[in-house]
């Protein structure tokens, strides 16, 4: 019989960030817009809006990221589940959770599944995602952390049997290399030698393909970087007017990543007045918001083992459009 825990005690959520701002969004622009080559870090794209914006972008002809790794977790899910037996996943930056739920159900008809931990900086997103998986998956208990990634990974409870780390979606692509393998090294530091890494990794293809991806026909990529602007107007009084700005996508070859740019379409200032600060702008000026690395299994493989950890598998779609990456901490 599967245990049922009553939603107290399947439930506990802790969280860390003072509030939904509290994501040192005044300090990155102000470092961002005083360099001599302007740049926003990407994770402030993503309050309510652009969240929205990214779920439009998931579901678009030209974005195959979403889809494709979904499709390899399902064709998949059931040989993870037995290779890494895993009690507990944690998942960085669980979102709705929806392709993890893929996860989720083989590991629990496998039955070694107790407990998932979701972090995420969107707090209703953890706490709903808590509430349906408890009721979906009896017996699972759910230890929510509400904190981001890159600050809080310290925050995730201690093991309570063999763990399954997952950051899908693509997303170390927005790390610069140096900080990438610093990233990885952090979440190793998560892992016991029975432990693993799932990880899915965007693949270097035709670069045409690679910017009609982040270019859509809809546009709906450029409303998504343009609304970047929106958010500093609102959170740190800024007066951009987003239709000053050109969104750019481009692969830069030497480094096989995506670059999203913003360029002003005439010569301007602007301030942030939360910050007092006035920001000019050239005509033709560019502003980078995004980088989303490409990669290749060598790349890959080389920015693992610097952290520490070795691949084990390498499950990718028949086009070899994106991979998931299952590596666990090199045996010593
Ligand atoms: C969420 C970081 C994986 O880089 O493809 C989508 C974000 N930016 N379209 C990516 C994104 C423009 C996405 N990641």
């Amino acid at each position: 019989m599967e245990p049922v825990l009553d939603p107290q005690e399947a439930i506990t959520i802790d969280a860390h960030l003072a509030n939904g701002h509290d994501r040192s969004l005044a300090e990155d622009v102000l470092d961002g817009l005083t360099r001599p080559f302007k740049e926003l870090p990407p994770k402030h794209f993503y309050d309510a809006r652009g969240a929205e914006l990214f779920d439009r972008i998931c579901e678009l002809p030209e974005y195959y990221q979403t889809r494709t790794e979904r499709l390899i977790l399902q064709e998949r899910a059931g040989e993870l589940a037995s290779v890494t037996r895993a009690a507990e996943l944690v998942e960085l930056g669980s979102g709705t959770a929806a392709k993890t739920r893929v996860l989720l159900s083989a590991l629990h008809e496998a039955g070694t599944l107790e407990r998932y931990i979701p972090l995420d900086v969107t707090e209703r997103m953890v706490r709903d995602c808590a509430e349906s998986l408890t009721a979906e998956y009896p017996g699972l208990r759910v230890h929510g952390v509400i904190g981001d990634f890159e600050r809080h990974l310290e925050r995730v409870p201690d093991p309570i049997g063999p763990r399954l780390v997952v950051f899908l979606g693509g997303t170390i692509g927005n790390f610069p290399p140096g900080s990438r393998r610093r990233f990885l090294r952090e979440i190793a530091a998560l892992l016991g030698p029975e432990d693993h890494l799932l990880m899915g990794a965007d693949l270097v293809k035709d670069p045409e393909v690679l910017e009609r991806a982040y270019d859509d026909a809809q546009g709906v990529t450029a409303e998504f970087n343009r609304n970047l602007l929106r958010v500093l107007n609102r959170e740190l009084a800024a007066d951009f007017d987003p239709e000053d700005f050109e969104h750019v996508a481009l692969f830069d070859h030497e480094h096989e990543w995506i670059e999203m740019r913003l360029r002003a379409r005439r010569a301007h200032t602007t301030t942030v007045r939360a910050l007092d600060l006035p920001v000019r702008f050239e005509q033709g000026e560019e502003m980078r918001t995004e980088i989303s690395a490409k990669f290749t299994r060598e790349r890959i493989t080389a920015d693992l083992t610097s952290a520490g950890l070795e691949l084990t598998d390498w499950l990718t779609d028949r086009d070899e459009l994106f991979a998931l990456t299952l590596s666990r901490p090199t045996a010593i």
